[in-house]
């Protein structure tokens, strides 16, 4: 890297670090076109992170997290707090899929300092969506926000480990899921620290309730067989209805109560250790498969010709894959 860029890098991570929105905004573009810069200004902020408390909130598209992400920004507005959003959803209002009436209720926020909104794709990102909102976040919390929101849908792995960034992590759901406590099941169940029934005011809400009681249950019981020892935090299950503000307030306390249990329990550190393996893995997974990737392209027509002796049977994928790999030296 050129003195050049070492130095707007330093000049665009003191300006974060004021808490200069701009500046911010700047440096989650650079993250997102992948300039090198945005390597040295993350490197210059880290040391300054760690300060905010990160709440996930995943589930179903269509289950109402937007929604319930608009109503927890206004309540920790009304607390004093400072709030970031990272929208990781495609089909979130915030990336501009909404109806106007969230639009306009977006707005409200949108022109509020204390709230910086911001969405991530999933396109562009070699698979590391985790890895760039794990950033996103970083910038967030060296900029000063107090309590940093991740808006995520429910599936899929690099969903899963989005969630396991978070200190708290809200499944919402919604009545009538059936597939949906399936898809539950496959994982996210394990990273849930509070579960939202949203759309309580829909039929069926009880029900969804009781079953995923049933679940944690079962989950429970399995636990402690193996661990020989009791769950300390049981995730509470929680309705609401997000478009009338109901439910919220629990929510907030519910969370604040995890914050409590994080600290008293020693969870929290546990957890940061989990995350930070998570965030360096998705890092070295990203960095590895962009140095594979630059040099087949540098060698021209490398990965066409690779894929052409795989299709035709003269080469195999296995030997090829581990060939690059052990090309790219340690
Ligand atoms: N009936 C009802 N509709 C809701 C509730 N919460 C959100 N919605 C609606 O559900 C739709 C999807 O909400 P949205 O927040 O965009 O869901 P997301 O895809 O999970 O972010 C919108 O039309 C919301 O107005 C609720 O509690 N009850
Ligand atoms: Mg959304």
């Amino acid at each position: 890297v050129k003195p050049k860029a070492a130095q707007s890098a330093a000049e665009l991570a003191d300006r974060v670090l004021a808490g200069e929105v701009r500046a911010a905004s700047r440096l989650m573009r650079d993250i997102d076109d992948g300039l090198p810069r945005a390597t040295l200004a993350l490197r210059r902020l880290f040391p300054k992170t760690g300060r905010a408390y990160v709440i996930g909130i995943t589930g179903s598209p269509g289950a109402g997290k937007s929604t319930l992400t608009d109503r927890l920004i206004a309540k920790l507005r009304a607390q004093g707090k400072t709030v970031g959003v990272i929208a990781v959803d495609p089909t979130s209002p915030f990336t501009g899929g909404a109806i106007l009436g969230d639009r306009i209720r977006m707005q409200d926020h949108a022109t509020d300092p204390g709230v910086f909104i911001r969405s991530l794709a999933t396109r562009g990102h070699l698979g590391g969506l985790s890895r760039a909102t794990g950033d996103c976040i970083r910038v967030m919390d060296a900029m000063g926000q107090d309590v940093i929101l991740v808006e995520t849908v429910g599936v899929g792995q690099d969903e899963i480990d989005i969630a396991q960034m978070a200190h708290s992590t809200v499944v919402v759901v919604v009545p009538g899921m059936g597939d949906d406590i399936q898809a539950i099941k496959a994982g996210i169940l394990e990273v849930a620290d509070v579960f939202v029934v949203n759309k309580a005011d829909q039929d069926g809400a009880d029900r969804a309730v009781r079953e995923l009681r049933a679940m944690l249950e079962l989950r429970h019981a399995v636990k402690v067989r193996s661990a020989g020892e009791a769950v300390e935090w049981e995730p509470p299950i929680l309705k609401a209805v997000a478009v009338k503000d109901l439910g919220i307030a629990e929510l907030l306390e519910a969370l604040e109560r995890h914050q409590g249990h994080l600290d008293t329990s020693g969870d929290r550190a546990v957890r940061e250790r989990g995350r930070a393996q998570m965030q360096f893995v998705a890092l070295l997974r990203e960095r590895l498969l962009r140095k594979a990737l630059d040099k087949l392209e540098r060698e021209r027509g490398r990965l066409e010709e690779i894929a052409g002796q795989i299709a035709a049977r003269t080469a195999d994928p296995y030997a090829l894959a581990d060939e690059l790999a052990s090309q790219l030296g340690a």
